[in-house]
Order: C-alpha cells, then structure tokens, then sequence
C-alpha cells in the first residue's frame, strides 16, 4: 500500500522509491530458483566443455563468473522473456514458481493498485537484469540487460497501440542497488510527452532531446524498488563495483488495454471485480510462453520497436 504522500510523490516526480516492496521470503525463493536453474546451465555448459569444472559448494556468483570469463551467452536462459530478435524453437527462457509469485506477490499489486486501480494485467514487457562489473563484460556488449541502459522512456519501448494504455514499471532490486553498482537514476517531473528515441544499439533518447533538470539516481536496497510513469525518462548507472547487479524490471497494465507487446501473453494478477478472471498457476504462464515460443519461431521478424530509425535527426 502507499499513503497519500507517496501517491502525490509519484505523480508529481513520475516515479517512487519504495523500500520492501517484496518480501524476504518471496526474495530468497527467487534467488534460490536461480541458484538451481544455475546448476542446471553450468553442468549443461560443462557436458559442452565450454566453461571449467568448480570446486564444490560453488555459488551461483561463483558459476557466473566462470560463464562470464567464458564468454558464452549467458543471459538468456534466465530472461523472463523472450529477446527482440532471432526467436527459435529452443530459445532459452525462465518462467518458474518463485518468479510467478514475485510478479504476482500482494505487496507489489497492492502498491499497483494505488496507482492504476484493482484491474490489473501483468504485461509481459518484463526482464530479469544481472549485470556483470563492468570491466568484465564482453568488449562490443550492448544489451540493457547486461551493461548500463541508455535514457529512455519506457513508453517508448511499446508499440504505439499501448500509447494510451495506463501502466507503471516496477524495478525490483534483488541485490542492493546502488551508485556504484549502477543503480536506475531518472530526471523527476512530469513529461507530458514522448522525447524522440533512436534505435541504434540500444533504444535511446540523444543527449539533446533529454530534460534540462538534473538527474537522480535512485539507489534502493534488496526487496525494494523504483516505480516509475512510463513516460518519466530513466537510465542506469554503470557499474563499476565489482559485484553483481540482479533487477528485474516489471510492468503492469489496467486490464482489457493494450499491452504493447501483444504477439507476447499477458495475464489477469488482480481483479477486484472478477478475482476468478486473476491466474493463479505458474505453470498455465510458462505453457503459454512456450506456445509463444513455437508460434513465433515461425513467423517473420516482428520489430518491437517500429517508430524508431537507427539514422535521421533523432540519432544525431
Ligand atoms: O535496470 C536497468 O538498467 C534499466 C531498467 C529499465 O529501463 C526499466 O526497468 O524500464
Ligand atoms: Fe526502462
């Protein structure tokens, strides 16, 4: 829940920090699904000879090191998503219990509920972020999910259908975020409209298109998290720790508009009106990701960020 203040907060700054946004609980379950879908990865790249046997009682931190000096392609196998592009039939992804139980956890549809009402969909919009320091990641990575993201609003990201769409981020910090690990930071404020972005690399706002005002790094601990208006420009910081950075960054929608991202499933996590309408079963959401999965692998491309150009003024 929030009070009236932080409710002003976030409509008068674009976004709120709230502390304890998840449970400990609910947290260590996340973190301990990992562990094991680590497991599982590391003796697959094992078996493939492409990453070196650990002593036991190695940790998932010790695991991803190893994958990470190994130059392998890590990421995806623990996005809950699926990428942009190159979609096949075994693309890895990770939709699991204790990931379910966060995205649909009371505390966070509780906070939700304060700012878009009891209809909630949870968009599929949504990416788990483990960001390596930053001098061992790969030269020539440019993944958000992986190095620093650029300024963008997220809003940005969506298909147009989703312009009018009422919806919030909420980034979960799963480690302690901070300035030096490359926490989000944002320019507060309202900003009535779409800022131009370019699709080069990454989906980014130039420098000269972005809010004068300052901007604010909004370092949270483990647990809690930054919602923010999918219009209220963000970035992160670089990290420059020498540990890892764990979000994950999820969005949710009043139910029955569009997500903006309609070839993925979204589903019903809160209704008031019609609780029976609300998915309660981890395993119905991964089947239907997997149906995704197979459906798209047989289409063409579809390019999720359309109204963008990698060239033209907006890049310059
Ligand atoms: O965690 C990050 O680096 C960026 C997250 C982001 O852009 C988002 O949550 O919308
Ligand atoms: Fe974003």
């Amino acid at each position: 829940m929030l009070n009236l203040q932080q409710i002003d907060q976030f409509n008068r700054d674009g976004y709120l920090v709230v502390e304890e946004l998840i449970s400990p609980e609910v947290r260590n379950a996340v973190v301990s699904e990992y562990a094991d879908l680590m497991d599982h990865l590391y003796f697959d790249w094992r078996q493939l000879g492409q990453v070196p046997e650990l002593l036991p009682g190695a940790t998932l931190w010790d695991k991803l090191d190893a994958a990470v000096r190994a130059k392998i392609e890590w990421y995806q196998p623990f996005d809950i998503s699926l990428p942009a592009d190159g979609i096949t039939a075994e693309t890895p992804m990770h939709f699991g219990p204790a990931v379910f139980d966060m995205i649909t956890s009371d505390r966070i549809l509780n906070t939700v509920e304060c700012l878009i009402g009891s209809e909630i969909t949870s968009n599929p919009i949504q990416h788990v972020r483990i960001k390596p320091p930053e001098r061992d990641v790969q030269h020539g990575e440019t993944r958000a999910h992986i190095v620093s993201t650029d300024w963008h609003q997220d809003r940005a990201v969506t298909l147009e259908a989703a312009d009018d769409t009422e919806m919030v981020t909420v980034w979960l910090a799963i480690t302690d975020a901070t300035v030096e690990n490359g926490c989000l930071q944002v320019k507060p404020g309202k900003t009535p409209h779409m800022i131009p972005h370019c699709a080069l690399t990454q989906l980014g706002i130039r420098e000269k298109f972005l809010p004068k005002q300052d901007a604010v790094p909004a370092p949270v601990k483990a647990g809690g998290g930054v919602i923010f208006h999918p219009l209220t420009p963000h970035a992160s910081l670089r990290n420059l720790s020498n540990e890892y950075r764990w979000s994950f960054d999820l969005r949710y929608n009043v139910t029955g508009q569009n997500t903006g991202r309609d070839h993925f499933p979204d589903f019903v996590a809160r209704s008031r009106r019609n609780p029976s309408a609300e998915l309660r079963d981890w395993q119905v959401w991964k089947n239907m990701w997997e149906a995704t999965r197979a459906d798209i692998a047989q289409l063409e491309h579809i390019n999720q960020h359309g109204r963008w150009s990698a060239d033209g003024p907006y890049c310059a």
